[in-house]
């Protein structure tokens, strides 16, 4: 697909599919990532590496702000890019919790609503294993429904959109291999199976605004992945430097701006 087919698909669907926008050896070096994590946070879940834990953590602002990942999302968000949340949901062998139907939109202090999601691979993501699934085209109308705590058996984000909402007999399956992405709409009505293979299933999922849009949450931390920011429009905290004691090791490391 060249980029006005993604664009085009993106906009009639709500969500799209593109191989190969990472190396294989970074998709190596985050899968070590994720399990760096586990050693470090053995009380956290590993569907729940929220953002928070990224004010500290050199590589993932490495990664998050790949130029790979930015050329992917420019034509729809224009030169001034920020990165608004990262969250890893990785879901263990057999084990794995389920994402519920939901509009990501619904969570979100944006204003506007200007933001596009990039899902990246880190395993191959199938069916098997819990891969995304989405209900094509419910990105339109741009509005969001009403959601619901659900508690009822474990799920990442214990809640979910009211199912007079959803028509599962549309679901696609959104399957990436790794080092692949998807990218989906802030409005889309989507969520994901438990993972009951043996293979894990490790995602990291990336919110990425225009530097015009406000994050409406004090000192909500954002980085500036390409462009300008704006003034007095956000919080963008002093990037960390390297530090091999508490750090994830990873290629460039040694380099400027994390020494
Ligand atoms: O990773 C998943 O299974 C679901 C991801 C999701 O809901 C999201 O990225 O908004």
């Amino acid at each position: 697909m060249n980029g006005s087919d993604i664009v085009a698909r993106y906009k009639e669907d709500g969500c799209v599919v593109i191989p190969d926008v990472i190396d294989q050896e970074l998709a190596e070096e985050t899968r070590g990532h994720i399990d760096w994590l586990g050693q470090k946070h053995p009380d956290i879940r590993p569907e729940q590496y929220h953002h928070h834990l990224i004010i500290d953590d050199p590589f993932w602002i490495r990664l998050c702000t790949d130029s790979r990942l930015i050329d992917v999302i420019e034509p729809f968000l224009g030169p001034d890019i920020a990165l608004f949340a990262a969250h890893y949901i990785s879901k263990p062998p057999r084990t794995g919790h389920p994402v519920l139907w939901h509009q990501d939109g619904h969570y979100w202090p944006l204003e506007p609503m200007e933001v596009i999601t990039i899902w990246l691979a880190v395993d191959d993501s199938t069916p098997e294993n819990g891969c995304m699934r989405v209900i094509p085209g419910t990105h339109q109308p741009r509005v969001t429904y009403p959601h619901q705590e659900d508690r009822s058996r474990p799920n990442v984000l214990s809640s979910r959109i009211d199912p007079q909402y959803v028509d599962e007999s549309k679901a696609v399956d959104v399957i990436v291999p790794a080092g692949g992405v998807s990218l989906h709409d802030p409005y889309i009505i989507h969520g994901s199976e438990a993972n009951t293979s043996d293979r894990r299933r490790g995602g990291l999922t990336l919110r990425y605004i225009p530097t015009t849009t406000r994050v409406k949450r004090e000192k909500f931390p954002v980085y500036l992945c390409r462009g300008r920011k704006r003034e007095n429009l956000n919080y963008y905290p002093p990037l960390p430097k390297f530090r091999p004691s508490d750090h994830y090791p990873f290629r460039g490391c040694d380099r400027a701006p994390w020494v």
